[in-house]
């Protein structure tokens, strides 16, 4: 009775994970996949120079883009647009999606040999977005296998992974003590 219960017990633990990890994975599914930045006011673009006739090509900006991770300590930087203006937009393509739940910041910078000056920092809280005279556009895709990867990278993703393994190690014992008890009654009944 107790072994029926334990196991019926698991079985509702067992949905019930599955359930809450496809929803919750749904929901973190909505993936970066480009960003597109323009220059509202081409007077404020960084230049190397500004000496005048004096190559003017390689006096643009050297624009890169950081993607700040929520959960990790880590950044992803995008290719840099050498010597390129952003008043026509400059567009990145992501290699790899990254879900928006997991970006907290992204970060336009002119990228420099020592240190990369920043320029305009903000979060993906829309499709658009207009910060230090440049407009951010963004463009997103549905991955089920990110918004999988970005849930099970959270505390509570671990954590339902880890109870459900739990449930699934406990429930094949139950099983296998039951196979045990009914061989070991089916013998006594056997030798009677
Ligand atoms: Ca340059």
């Amino acid at each position: 009775m107790f072994g029926q219960m334990l196991r019926w017990l698991c079985g509702v633990v067992i949905v019930i994970c599955i359930a809450a990890s496809i929803g919750v994975s749904f929901a973190r599914s909505r993936c970066l996949s480009s960003i597109k930045v323009t220059a509202i006011d081409p007077s404020i673009e960084p230049r190397d120079h500004k000496i005048p006739f004096f190559k003017q090509k390689e006096a643009l900006p050297d624009y890169q883009i950081v993607i700040r991770n929520r959960n990790r300590w880590i950044s992803s930087k995008l290719e840099t647009k050498v010597d390129q203006s952003a008043v026509d937009g400059l567009n990145w393509q992501l290699a790899h999606p990254i879900s928006f739940k997991d970006i907290s910041l992204i970060q336009l910078r002119d990228k420099d040999k020592i240190i990369s000056d920043p320029i305009a920092e903000v979060s993906v809280l829309g499709d658009s977005i207009e910060e230090a005279g440049y407009r951010f556009d963004f463009s997103f895709e549905r991955s089920l296998s990110v918004g999988f990867t970005s849930f099970f990278d959270t505390q509570v993703g671990m954590a339902i992974m880890t109870g459900f393994c739990s449930v699934i190690v406990i429930l094949i014992s139950s099983v296998v003590r039951r196979g045990r008890l009914d061989r070991m009654q089916l013998n006594v009944n056997t030798d009677i």
